[in-house]
């Protein structure tokens, strides 16, 4: 259920309306979801920097807002949200419904699922600055679209691991609710190591049901 943008090209000749999706801002991320009988479609887009994360020792580009575009032609619903390419964005009809400046929490991720029984859609943003105690890295925000904002759940310095390189909302157990997939990373013994750990908010606190790796 989402969709990480790592590129930027292909997208020649591919049009919304007369104005091509990617050239009013560029894109970061996004992710589509059904959400009462329509479908919504969540972006990390907007001119910001390229981080670099010490502990994954990788670059990331981040964005300055988050969008929430409506998909507007209903015949041209995505069939398979999981599997949805930025070429298929770019041929939708869509309205920009909500819009947040992000721009000081460098974000460069974006899912969105259902994992609890209210209506609200949960949105995991993965952010980038310092805090408090540690200095800058990947940190999880745990957000919620709730009555047309976006408002803020949990937010803190990290999860089971010091830096996260990749998360999805995905149904892992099978009953319907979707849980946060978290691709995370530490060290261990002085050595680099990588673990898949799944999250679900209890209240207001991430708590991780499970890991796998
Ligand atoms: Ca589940």
């Amino acid at each position: 259920m989402r969709i990480m943008i790592l590129v930027l090209s292909l997208m020649v000749g591919m049009s919304l309306g007369n104005v091509p999706f990617e050239t009013a801002q560029p894109v970061i991320a996004c992710d589509v979801i059904n959400h009462d009988g329509k479908q919504l479609l969540f972006t990390v887009e907007g001119a910001n920097d390229t981080v670099y994360s010490p502990h994954l020792k990788m670059h990331l580009k981040t964005g300055s807002v988050i969008k929430i575009y409506q998909i507007d032609a209903v015949d041209n619903f995505i069939e398979d949200t999981s599997v949805v390419d930025r070429a298929r964005i770019n041929q939708l009809d869509l309205t920009c419904i909500y819009q947040n400046e992000m721009r000081s929490a460098h974000p460069w991720l974006i899912t969105v699922g259902q994992s609890d029984d209210d209506a609200h859609i949960e949105v995991f943003v993965g952010a980038f600055r310092a805090t408090k105690y540690f200095s800058a890295e990947t940190r999880p925000y745990f957000l919620e679209y709730r009555n047309g904002v976006i408002v803020r759940r949990w937010t803190g310095s990290r999860l089971n691991c010091v830096a996260f390189s990749d998360a999805e909302y995905v149904d892992y157990d099978g009953d319907g609710r979707d849980e946060l997939k978290v691709v995370e990373h530490d060290f261990r013994n002085g050595k680099p190591y990588c673990q898949v750990g799944y999250y679900r908010l209890y209240g207001f606190i991430p708590q991780r049901l499970i890991f796998n790796r």
